[in-house]
């Protein structure tokens, strides 16, 4: 069985085509796994259906600022503020001592820049700390005390992250010490790309990552080329979901390279999926992984094992939210190599 990337397109994704982005306001659920929308710039896509607020804020921003890393910044940091969500930011799910420490990266396709933090505690927005890494330093990835402290120094101040209900819950589960699933509820990385109006590709992703994590655990989100990567002659991916399952492969690099061979967004995702269930001792199902992707073009296509996952998209024409193609064992099986 071949691992490797098909070097020839196939449009395996019919009649989805013709469905558009929807009207005005946040959007539709539609039930048919359509990401074949019309290609528009700017375009920003995002995981989950909370990715939609995100993208919203991240186009306004870019339309009245004209920054892409604003544009990206902003619009991962309403997120990430989000009491509500459970596994990005303030209200994040903590580690197994109780501590929350959060991971995040950005990239800027038109200079190949990068930055990224891992394992801080005490910071709302290391999406912004990331791009300071970025932006202010030789480096590209700072972690935990090291980071936190290079926070202080740009000026961020401590916000305590874990939520009294999340103390609860961790106090619950330390009493039987269960290792909990990541499944729909507890499913909330926001990797976010977006596409300028010339083809300029940029990338952002932010996680409290996997819920009750051994301390110091890192997972994909931050790391470039697995939680997320662009680059500015193909377009970008990013993921969400077990990370393990996701950095053991590079994959969201692997979906750009596919593109780069000529896939869609679209078929690359779904390719890398079949390669790496096609490799890996774990079942789709168990795999966990989930993709985003876009071109230069704007095109967008979604996949992932988990049958719940959503994606959202903005451009100028509104906002949908869609459910991405879900990949199962057997349809990777009975689909042959590609
Ligand atoms: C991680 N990929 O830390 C993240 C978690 C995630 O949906 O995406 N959950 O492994």
């Amino acid at each position: 069985m071949s691992d490797s990337l098909p070097l020839s397109r196939r449009h395996f994704l019919a009649g989805s085509a013709a469905s558009g982005i929807a009207g005005t306001a946040l959007a539709t659920q539609s039930t048919d796994a359509s990401p074949q929308l019309p290609a528009a710039r700017p375009t920003f896509i995002s995981t989950w259906r909370f990715g939609a607020p995100a993208n919203e804020l991240a186009l306004k921003t870019y339309q009245e600022q004209g920054s892409m890393l604003d544009a990206i910044e902003k619009g991962i940091g309403l997120v990430e503020a989000d009491v509500s969500n459970a596994s990005v930011g303030i209200g994040g799910i903590p580690n197994a001592e109780g501590v929350v420490q959060v991971d995040a990266c950005i990239m800027s396709g038109p200079d190949h820049d990068a930055g990224s933090v891992a394992g801080v505690e005490d910071i709302l927005h290391p999406i912004s700390v990331a791009r300071k890494v970025m932006e202010e330093t030789r480096h590209v990835m700072l972690v935990g005390d090291g980071a936190k402290s290079f926070a202080l120094d740009q000026g961020y101040s401590t916000t305590p992250l874990l939520t009294d209900s999340q103390k609860t819950k961790w106090e619950k589960w330390k009493e039987k010490q269960s290792v909990p699933e990541i499944d729909e509820q507890n499913h909330d990385t926001i990797a976010m790309i977006g596409v300028d109006s010339e083809g300029n590709v940029f990338g952002g992703c932010s996680t409290s990552g996997w819920g009750y994590k051994v301390p110091g655990r890192v997972g994909d989100s931050p790391i470039i080329g697995s939680g997320l990567y662009v680059d500015n002659e193909v377009g970008g991916a990013g993921a969400t979901g077990i990370g393990e399952n996701v950095m053991r492969y590079c994959a969201s690099f692997m979906i750009v390279e596919a593109m780069r061979q000529g896939l869609s967004p679209q078929e690359a995702c779904e390719a890398t999926i079949e390669r790496i269930v096609r490799k890996d001792s774990k079942n789709a199902e168990e795999l966990a992984i989930n993709f985003i992707a876009v071109n230069r073009d704007g095109e967008i296509g979604a996949a992932g094992t988990s049958k719940g996952f959503q994606y959202s998209v903005t451009t100028a024409q509104g906002t949908r939210v869609d459910n991405a193609k879900a990949l199962t064992d057997a349809e990777i099986i009975e689909g042959g190599n590609r």
